[in-house]
């Protein structure tokens, strides 16, 4: 069977001092070397992916990591890829050879900030004797705390236990687009496929629909622009929905009958990966946006298979026609997301289909620590080109946002 894309997977971050386990945990987890080990400090440099299945539970993805605890300048590199693997963190292991320190503290501290559940993994038992005040200090930071001797493999099934216990089940259970479709009904999907969609293949978003369809038991119309004023010719009933790619959204709005609900892949994605809510409240600052202000563009990969220009020249370009102002655009792409948030009057961030919920959602709660509305571009373009209010309306919680935040 082909595996679930990355974004889908629940990821599991495995953390910790260098030289107590990691890497040995994770290998007798999956039962297989995947992580080298090896019996000095600092083994792991880089970060080790492993996806896997994880019944009940669904596809995850363990994640390897250097360990925290290295000084010097290669440590600081170590210590800067690991804390990058922070925010896609949906559940911690925090490993640790009997001892809890300050660096363990300082990892329960950055997981709180997150909302990410935390596991503490005390290894090594079989060589080390666990002191009763050192694990009470242990329980008081985290969820749960497990025993396991990862040379031996014993605690390992109880930890799968309790991974699957602890889990955040939210992640499993969303859906992109069942609520809106009920079973029995169907969906049309409006995929251009113009000089910028990728040769021979739908992207990932466009799939990933598709199947959230068939798995609540609905069904899918797939149809371009050009065919679309025929589809809805084809059936007697009418479609639960329309959704459109951002690129054709005038061209579905005036074909698609006020009657029949329609939204964009980029909008079902806000909500699928991000929060929605916040993404409308940050949208309607568009609104306060004055010469000079500085707004930022934020692509979650260095590469966009969907259209290049999407971010670099048509969203500033109708942003700048919609506002009639002078504004500054910067960019930036991939894990990279800047530091110095509190210039900008905005952000306004890509659709997210390479990332999980967690690191969209990091992103959304470090602008809002630095007090930057933050939106997303299926939303930004709906409303420069005046379509918002019909595209948001089949999402009740968000569409109230709007409509409250307009009459306030
Ligand atoms: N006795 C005993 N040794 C263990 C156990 N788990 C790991 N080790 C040993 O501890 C050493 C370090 O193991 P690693 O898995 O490489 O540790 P790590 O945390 O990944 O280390 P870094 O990658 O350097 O951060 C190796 O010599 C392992 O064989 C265990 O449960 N018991
Ligand atoms: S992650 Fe963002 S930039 Fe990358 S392909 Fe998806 S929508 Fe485009
Ligand atoms: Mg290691």
């Amino acid at each position: 069977m082909k595996s679930a894309p990355k974004g889908v997977r629940l990821h599991i971050g495995i953390f910790g001092r260098r030289n107590v386990g990691k890497s040995s945990l994770l290998n007798a987890f999956v039962n297989q070397t995947v992580s080298i080990v090896a019996d000095y400090p600092g083994t792991t440099t880089d970060p080790v992916n492993k996806p896997m299945e994880l019944l009940p539970l669904g596809p995850v993805l363990f994640i390897d990591t250097a360990g925290v605890d290295d000084t010097g300048e290669v440590g600081k590199l170590r210590q800067k890829k690991t804390k990058r693997i922070f925010d896609k963190t949906d559940l911690a292991l925090i490993v640790t050879d009997c001892e809890w320190t300050e660096w363990e503290e300082e990892l329960c501290k950055e997981f709180k900030k997150r909302a990410v559940p935390i596991i503490a993994v005390f290894n090594k038992i079989d060589v080390n004797k666990v002191n009763e005040t050192v694990v009470e200090k242990a329980q008081k930071c985290v969820d749960r705390v497990v025993f396991a001797s990862a040379l031996k493999r014993e605690g390992i099934e109880e930890l799968k236990q309790v991974i699957i216990d602890v889990a955040p089940k939210d992640l499993l259970e969303h859906t992109i687009i069942g609520d809106l479709v009920p079973a029995g009904s169907f969906a049309i999907l409006v995929v251009p496929i113009d000089k910028e969609a990728p040769k021979g293949r739908l992207i990932l978003p466009q799939v990933q629909t598709i199947r959230d369809l068939l798995d609540n038991d609905a069904a899918a119309f797939v149809v371009k622009e050009r065919e679309l004023a025929w589809a809805l010719t084809l059936f007697k009933e009418k479609p639960a929905i329309v959704v459109t790619d951002s690129q054709a959204f005038l061209k579905v709005a005036a074909d698609v009958p006020e009657d029949i609900p329609m939204t964009s892949f980029s909008i079902l994605f806000a909500r699928f990966k991000g929060d929605l809510d916040e993404f409308v409240r940050g949208c309607l600052t568009i609104e306060n946006l004055k010469d000079g202000d500085k707004v930022l563009i934020a692509e979650a990969c260095t590469h966009h298979p969907i259209a290049d220009d999407i971010g670099t020249v048509k969203i500033p370009r109708w942003l700048v026609q919609y506002t009639g102002k002078k504004i500054e655009f910067e960019f930036a792409r991939g894990l990279d997301f800047p530091e110095n948030l509190s210039e900008y009057a905005l952000v306004i961030h890509c659709g997210g289909c390479m990332y999980n919920r967690k690191q969209i959602l990091n992103r959304i709660r470090k602008c809002k620590e630095a007090g930057v509305p933050i939106t997303n571009y299926g939303l930004t373009i709906a409303y420069c080109l005046g379509i918002f209010e019909r595209a948001l309306k089949p999402f009740a919680s968000a569409y109230e946002v709007y409509m409250e935040l307009r009459e306030g």
